[in-house]
């Protein structure tokens, strides 16, 4: 029971995994991103009920947010983007999974696609957090941005953002919170479950191809000191 107790306490402690902050976007925070395509710069005026919407409106014209530039971490090609996604009401006319699905884009500095994600929601929920791994191409050096777009195969299918965090990802911090603790076995323990969803890069803990429990020993080792991942 002792032993119990004090493998519980090292679990609950946060070991700070080191991850490197790229940028940060939130309603109260959005010196350098960029909002729509035209290189408008954002002001609140586009920020209604407290998000900011991106879709393709009638005019065929896409509204997108684009981070700032920012140079990927020396040696780790990932990229890790965790924004909140909200959907429109269930029931509105263009309320679709595919069409209010989000793209995540890796730019160059001339606005190249380097590589593009295209999330597909596979669930009704109207607010999420969701989870994308970008990977800078090999061979590629220098400054990056990171584009969220909504589906733009039609006008007025919209999707919003309230908070974006871009940054480096690093083995074991499975949530993104910064640190690597029990809240990072609850969460994979979900994904297993099919309660929740990540990127098979941030769930394969022990990196064999699969997401099973094994991950989750390997996890709760690496939290309780037993290995380094
Ligand atoms: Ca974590
Ligand atoms: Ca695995």
């Amino acid at each position: 029971m002792k032993h119990l107790l004090i493998s519980l306490a090292i679990l609950c402690s946060a070991l700070t995994a080191g991850a490197t902050q790229y940028a940060v976007f939130n309603l109260n925070s959005f010196d350098g991103w960029i909002y729509t395509r035209e290189g408008v710069t954002l002001t609140t005026e586009y920020i209604g009920a407290n998000k900011v919407k991106l879709f393709r409106n009638s005019a065929g014209k896409d509204f997108t947010l684009i981070s700032p530039s920012f140079e990927p971490t020396t040696g780790n090609n990932s990229i890790r983007v965790k924004f909140d996604w909200q959907s429109p009401t269930l029931g509105e006319d263009n309320y679709n999974l595919t069409k209010n699905s989000p793209f995540v884009e890796l730019l160059d500095l001339n606005g190249n696609v380097l590589q593009q994600v295209f999330y597909q929601l596979r669930t009704e929920e109207l607010k999420r957090t969701l989870n994308v791994v970008l990977k800078v191409p090999e061979g590629y050096s220098g400054a990056v941005k990171v584009r969220l777009a909504a589906w733009n195969a039609d006008v007025n299918t919209p999707g919003a953002v309230r908070e974006v965090e871009i940054f480096s990802p690093t083995s074991g911090d499975v949530n993104g919170d910064g640190a690597m603790n029990v809240s990072d076995v609850t969460q994979l323990i979900n994904v297993i479950l099919g309660i929740s969803e990540l990127p098979k890069e941030l769930a394969d803990v022990n990196g064999d191809g699969t997401v099973n429990v094994t991950d989750v020993t390997t996890l709760i080792n690496a939290i309780l000191g037993v290995i380094t991942l």
